[in-house]
């Protein structure tokens, strides 16, 4: 079958100031397709930002006997939307959906009035979905497959859950139908930015997280050698420069990690890194920064999330508070870049709980930091603490940065615009340090991204309602960016 896997065309003004993201979760499905048979197509109209009417028309053009699309919960409107499209381009295309957000709204999402959806994909997709399009072609029970939900009788019904994928060195992935012109990362002018996963999952359990409940706390890795394999074919083939290591969890298992990172530098040679991973693991590499500077790690982004114990506790984060710092300064040090998110907008927030995030923010140093509004994602296991203080239903604001919970204190735009303050205030005090770094790749790296930050993230729109950066700022970023 012709298979269409399409990202959706959903834009909340954050990661797009940052660059073009590959879809990798549909590379990976494209190659297992693929290997079944199949004929897939990847249709990235998020990173394109088509219009719906593009979308319908690409349909059109392609003609598929199915079409897939990918949904988190902000964008699984924009997804319902390019199913709607599909049905309307032929009511014969088979509809299929998959990724956290009905993983585990399975049921809310066929159950509601008009859904176009005619399966969905639980959990991981490379198995699940060859497997159910073998067993439509044979018109057998696809209700009955593992990992699928549909509706059967007119009742929505979910097929046993599917075993995780035991070996994810097997898996094939469709590099060669990823159209690369795409994909850049703009903090580093002229790249190629790809995406590489050198493992699945999390065994922590923090409560606003969705990834601990799509994986079940469970933790799977690659071999090293198998990763570095990739990193140098995605280079030497297709121009790749700069990688996304998109695991949730890369350093969790020390050895494999120190091994990636002795490989990294002896065969990356030209490649830089951004990844991700827990303040706890950066000390224990304490004494690795340099190799992780050398195997081309630029860029870490640490999950903070809050200031106090009290609200690490609650989160489940498993952190003491006083290793965030430790953490950031020891990245600082090593003249790599540090991104950090704080959780702002529970229930018990205050205007004096907000200004304390943001001068421990300052404190802890990070080069770039996140004020982040608590999503409600209704399968989160902090869920029942927001309930009460949700005020919108729409998924397209559960984006991190739309408000969409008060707190007992706060009303929403309140909120708001208190996070745009802790913004305007932590980059003020920024940018005059950074005019202080002597010459080189991190000064260019820091003014780069504030630069597109400030061209065309949300905050543009959101700031300049509250008066914007102040003039001795614009002045800096303009002086060194000429
Ligand atoms: C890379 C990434 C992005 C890229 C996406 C690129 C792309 N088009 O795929 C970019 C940078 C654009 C992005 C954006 C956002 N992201 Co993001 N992102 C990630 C990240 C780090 C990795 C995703 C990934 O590639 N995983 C690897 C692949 C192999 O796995 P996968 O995508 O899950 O796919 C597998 C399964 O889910 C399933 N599957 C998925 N889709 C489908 C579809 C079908 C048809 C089938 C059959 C199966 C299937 O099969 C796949 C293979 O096994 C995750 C966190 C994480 N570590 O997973 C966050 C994450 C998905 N993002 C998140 C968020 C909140 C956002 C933003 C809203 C953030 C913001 N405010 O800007 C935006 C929204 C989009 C936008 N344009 O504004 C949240 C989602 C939370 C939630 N429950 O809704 C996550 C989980 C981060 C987090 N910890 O909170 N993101």
């Amino acid at each position: 079958m012709k298979v269409m896997l399409v990202t959706p065309p959903y834009h909340c003004g954050v990661v797009e100031s940052a660059g073009t993201w590959m879809p990798l979760g549909l590379a990976y499905l494209a190659g297992s397709l693929r290997k079944a048979g199949h004929e897939p197509v990847i249709y990235d109209a998020m990173s394109l930002w088509h219009t719906q009417e593009q979308v319908e028309k690409r349909i059109a053009e392609t003609r598929p006997d199915v079409v897939a699309v990918t949904a988190i919960t902000a964008t699984y409107p924009a997804s319902i939307r390019v199913l709607k499209a599909a049905k309307r381009v032929n009511p014969g295309i088979i509809t299929v959906m998959g990724g956290v957000h009905s993983h585990s709204l399975w049921r809310e999402v066929l159950e509601a009035p008009d859904c176009p959806v005619d399966f969905i994909i639980r959990g991981e997709g490379e198995a699940a979905f060859p497997e159910l399009l073998a067993c439509i072609s044979a018109g057998g029970e696809t209700w009955k497959v593992p990992g699928v939900a549909c509706r059967h009788d007119g009742q929505a019904v979910a097929g046993a859950p599917r075993v995780f994928f035991g070996d994810l060195d097997a898996l094939e992935i469709a590099w060669d139908l990823v159209d690369w012109n795409i994909y850049k990362y703009f903090p580093m002018p002229g790249s190629r930015l790809a995406a590489v996963s050198t493992s699945r999952g999390c065994v922590y359990g923090c409560s606003f997280c969705s990834q601990q409940i799509f994986w079940e706390k469970t933790w799977r890795a690659r071999k090293a050698e198998s990763v570095v394999d990739e990193m140098v074919m995605l280079r030497d083939k297709f121009a790749v420069n700069v990688v996304l290591l998109v695991d949730e969890y890369p350093t969790k298992d020390a050895d494999r990690w120190h091994r990636l990172i002795e490989l990294m530098k002896e065969k990356c040679a030209g490649m830089t890194f951004l990844m991700e991973t827990r303040v706890e693991d950066i000390i224990r590499d304490a004494h690795l920064m340099a190799d992780y500077r050398a195997a081309g790690i630029v860029h870490v982004y640490l999950g903070v999330e809050a200031v106090s114990q009290d609200k690490l506790d609650t989160f489940k984060k498993e952190i003491r508070v006083e290793q965030s710092a430790q953490a950031i300064k020891l990245i600082n040090d090593a003249g790599m870049v540090t991104e950090t998110s704080f959780v702002l907008g529970m229930p018990e927030e205050t205007p004096e709980t907000i200004e304390n995030t943001l001068r421990l923010a300052r404190e802890y140093n990070p080069d770039f930091a996140h004020f982040l509004l608590v999503a409600p994602w209704p399968y989160a296991d902090i869920y029942p603490q927001l309930a009460p203080f949700v005020e919108s239903k729409d998924y397209e604001d559960y984006n991190l940065v739309t408000p969409v919970a008060r707190s007992r204190a706060m009303g929403r735009e309140e909120l708001m615009n208190a996070v745009v303050e802790c913004y305007r205030k932590f980059y003020m005090s920024k940018v005059p340090v950074w005019m202080g770094l002597p010459s080189g790749f991190k000064k260019d790296y820091l003014f780069t991204s504030m630069k597109h930050v400030l061209k065309s993230s949300f905050l543009r729109k959101h700031m300049s309602g509250l008066g914007g950066m102040p003039a001795e700022v614009m002045s800096a970023m303009t002086g060194v960016l000429k």
